[in-house]
């Protein structure tokens, strides 16, 4: 092995080997170490942030050993491993998760049972520290932007708890999803700049850079050949910019496992060449520029959701991180001398959305123009490689790439493309001798004024599976936007793995109070149920024993009151008069990335309609106490961040902060109804909201949430639904119960006709709806000088695309029937509580991971 120490000298090493901490006087020493000599800070002088600071480098040295050792075992074993390309990795805070998964056993056998992170508690307290505190010191890595993004978080952590030998590949943004500001009522973005203090929780591997070319021209040595020739040769490809891809790795610890698996980051940098002509001209300022707009290319994650904008630098972004990421994987697989017919044996590679698709064409370039493969055998290799997860339906989020940007920026990859797709299409002719229409529906290319490259075709094209993330999008997948591909491969191509989430975050980091009672009550004194979750339909059996009830509904007001203390805190507004009153207070919850067909304009909607009805009941001189008797108490609580493009989305946040507002400000409606919009929404206050719901709402046009990850969540911490049927809803309902949900609203297969009813014939709006709507238009008490027309308009007069018309009574009805067993009946919510709780296991990402390893990845587990 090159760069191994001489045998003579490795005893030193071995009789010197760096050990984790493992006792809390060991912690300890690690710390004070970090505070002298990694920070030069002091005992004079050490604050939260020091201490965070030591903490962490403390747990990270932890971590580091074990990645080190499982890299050597994965090396040994020389397996097959997967790799997990998301342009997007919104994983929060890393401290907390790495104190739960800490592993304070060597490198032999099963893991320690000592709990980690009562002893680092222990560590830190003893030197003068509140771990609360110094925990509170973390920014979110916060690079991504929703669903998409937190999937891949919590399928790392499955991955490596499942001791699974994958890495995650992504960009290393230097500003992450914007902060969310509200002012007056309005969105406003400012930047993330979480690097601004060093980060512990990534190695920079300087050493490892990675070029990577733009632009520039190919050049064919043998200009004679046929056109039709062109795959038969290897063509040069003659960049004109080049950048380096630098390494930054963030170690990934399982859960009660001894692997620590590795999410490897890119960062750009300019190439150490230099323009010394400009410079000789006497231009150092512009022979300069070209190195800084090097570094932009990771500066910025795009902050869109389900929205594809078609930008150059995005294009670039997706580019740079496919090469350099298929570069080191590439190095890896060559260590083993293997032949290249023997690379899908050892390489699986995971494209989280088209985002990635550019490497399907770049592993092509590579075997064909570097390799000198044969153009057949390489693409074999490529299409048993790569697979590819579709997260959406929604046209405006399937990506398209102008031919002309793209062939400006990649022309090598623009001729493979086509190249692929000219093979596609002989192989659909001949398999379809009489369909041109099908042909021409399922070309790459995009024929019109601007013809556009299809990415997700591409992505099914050099696919061996393709899958979506629940059953109902699944099918939608098949049978819509993908009709014809289904034809055309058969039904074993198009899958389905529905999403999952890791319950060691959302459940035993987010809400300790709650997993203390289940190990407690499963006595399960190691937290082994956050791995066998199927362990948990054991709680079923109290689910009518009082005094359980109670210790479960002390445990939800607890968390109840640590939200109020949040938005307290973020707000400055006092929301509750008498905390002691908290458990009549029904806490309903939206929280999720703004957008029309998530319907956040339906829910204020409703609390408009709730608004009115209890004033109208006031007006009519009902006592408070008539009026809670069929309007309970109860709080409104939104989050979200809008695009910053979106102009829809940013109406409804200013539609909320209004309704909240005047409401909030109606001194007759105190303690029955409040409406709050939570400002930043993001994993680390994910982590206080979603313990704290009573009900969370789930309540897209049904067929265009894919999956929904937050429903999981939210079942995950004894919250109930409203929901429509739509995404994973549709299987929480099959694990929990019918009786446990509350669904409402029309069907996916309905919604076609729907539309067509709004575009073509005479639909009118429920009274209801028409009397919420009068009231945010003109001088009405929501209507702010008119502000909110488009909103209006778009339901009445502009076709009601999300069919917010059509599912508003029965949402109203769904509301009706929350409010009643709430009140009414509390015990018997309890108990649709606890049996959801039972019966949520199916929703582990560990489920979800250990069905892509089989039925796609086809790899396995590497245990000590
Ligand atoms: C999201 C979907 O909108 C969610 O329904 C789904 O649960 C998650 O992905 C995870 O599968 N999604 C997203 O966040 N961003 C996109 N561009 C497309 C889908």
């Amino acid at each position: 092995i090159d760069n191994a120490i001489p045998l003579q000298a490795r005893n030193i090493w071995n009789k010197n080997k760096v050990e984790k901490f493992t006792t809390v006087d060991a912690f300890e020493k690690r710390f004070i170490d970090h505070v002298e000599t990694t920070l030069a800070r002091s005992i004079y002088n050490c604050d939260d942030l020091a201490a965070y600071q030591a903490t962490s480098n403390s747990v990270r040295d932890n971590l580091t050993l074990d990645l080190n050792k499982t890299q050597q075992r994965q090396t040994a074993r020389d397996p097959k491993r997967c790799y997990y390309l998301s342009l997007e990795f919104l994983m929060g805070r890393a401290l907390d998760n790495a104190l739960i998964n800490l592993n304070l056993n060597d490198d032999k056998g099963e893991p320690s049972s000592t709990d980690g992170r009562k002893l680092v508690e222990k560590g830190v307290h003893d030197l003068g520290f509140k771990l609360e505190d110094v925990l509170e010191q973390e920014p979110d890595a916060a690079l991504g932007n929703g669903g998409l993004g937190r999937l891949a978080a919590c399928f790392v952590d499955s991955m490596a708890t499942g001791d699974y030998p994958c890495w995650g590949y992504g960009l290393r943004y230097q500003y992450g999803i914007f902060a969310q500001k509200i002012i007056n009522g309005y969105q406003v973005e400012t930047p993330d700049y979480w690097l601004n203090y060093s980060n512990p929780w990534e190695i920079e591997r300087s050493e490892i850079q990675v070029p990577v070319s733009f632009y520039g021209y190919v050049s064919r040595s043998d200009s004679d050949s046929k056109e039709d020739d062109r795959t038969l040769r290897p063509s040069e490809w003659i960049a004109g910019e080049r950048v380096i891809a630098v390494a930054y790795d963030m170690p990934i610890p399982g859960f009660k496992s001894n692997t620590v698996n590795n999410l490897r980051l890119w960062g750009s940098k300019p190439t150490t060449e230099f323009d010394f002509a400009k410079f000789n001209r006497g231009d150092y300022q512009n022979s300069l520029v070209e190195q800084q707009r090097a570094e932009s290319i990771t500066a910025v994650l795009y902050p869109n959701d389900n929205f594809e904008q078609g930008k150059e630098l995005r294009l670039k972004q997706q580019y740079f991180w496919c090469s350099a990421s298929l570069h080191d994987i590439i190095r890896r697989f060559k260590k083993s001398r293997r032949p290249w017919c023997e690379f899908p044996d050892q390489v699986a590679i995971q494209l989280n959305d088209t985002h990635p698709t550019l490497s399907v064409v770049e592993l092509q370039r590579i075997l064909v123009d570097l390799e000198h493969l044969p153009w057949g055998e390489a693409w074999d290799i490529v299409t048993k490689t790569f697979s590819y997860t579709n997260h959406t339906v929604m046209q405006e989020a399937l990506e398209k790439w102008p031919v002309s940007l793209f062939g400006r920026l990649l022309p090598r990859h623009l001729e493979i493309i086509y190249d692929i797709n000219w093979f596609f299409l002989q192989s659909v002719e001949k398999k379809f001798p009489h369909d041109m229409d099908l042909v021409s529906r399922v070309s790459i290319i995009e024929e019109g004024k601007d013809r556009q490259i299809r990415m997700a075709y591409l992505a099914i094209i050099g696919s061996h599976k393709v899958n979506g993330v629940a059953e109902l999008h699944s099918e939608l997948i098949k049978t819509t936007i993908f009709k014809d591909f289904a034809k055309i491969y058969g039904n074993d191509k198009f899958i389905n793995v529905t999403n999952g989430i890791t319950p060691r975050r959302w459940l035993r980091q987010a809400n300790p109070e709650l997993s203390s009672l289940i190990s407690e009550t499963l006595k399960d004194k190691g937290d082994e149920y956050l791995l066998d979750m199927s362990r948990l339909t054991k709680l079923s059996k109290y689910a009518e024993d009082k005094k359980f009830l109670k210790k479960w509904d002390d445990v939800k007001q607890k968390k109840k009151l640590q939200l109020i203390d949040l938005v307290e805190k973020l707000t400055g507004h006092k929301l509750v008069s008498d905390r002691s009153k908290i458990h009549d207070v029904l806490f309903d919850i939206q929280v999720k990335r703004i957008h029309e067909y998530k319907r956040q304009q339906m829910n204020i909607f409703g609390c408009i309609w709730r608004y009115l009805q209890i004033k109208k009941m006031l007006g009519e001189g009902k006592t408070i106490e008539e009026v809670k008797e069929i309007y309970p108490a109860k709080i409104s609580f939104f989050g979200g961040k809008s695009a910053p493009g979106y102009y829809m989305a940013k109406l409804i946040i200013k539609l909320i902060n209004t309704v909240a507002d005047v409401i909030n400000n109606d001194k007759s409606l105190d303690d029955i109804f409040k409406v709050v919009f939570i400002p930043d929404y993001n994993v680390s206050k994910a982590e206080i909201i979603i313990p704290a719901s009573d009900l969370s709402e789930h309540i897209s046009t049904a067929g265009t949430e894919a999956s929904g990850t937050s429903n999981m969540k939210f079942v995950m911490n004894g919250g109930l639904l409203i929901g429509t049927v739509d995404g994973a809803n549709v299987e929480i309902t099959r694990e929990i119960g019918e009786d446990n949900i509350f669904l409402f609203g029309n069907l996916s297969e309905n919604v076609e006709e729907l539309r067509f009813n709004h575009r073509f014939r005479k639909t009118s709006l429920p009274e209801s709806l028409n009397e919420v709507l009068k009231s945010c238009v003109g001088d009405a008490v929501f209507g702010n000088n008119d502000e909110f027309r488009p909103l209006v308009d778009s339901i009445k007069y502009q076709g009601d695309y999300y069919l917010v018309s059509d599912d508003f009574e029965s949402y109203l009805g769904a509301q009706k029937l929350v409010d009643e067993i709430y009140h009414n009946n509390r015990n018997e919510w309890l108990k649709k509580s606890i049996l959801s709780v039972a019966n949520v296991g199916f929703f582990s990402s560990d489920r979800c991971i250990q069905e892509y390893a089989e039925t796609i990845w086809n790899i396995e587990p590497v245990k000590v």
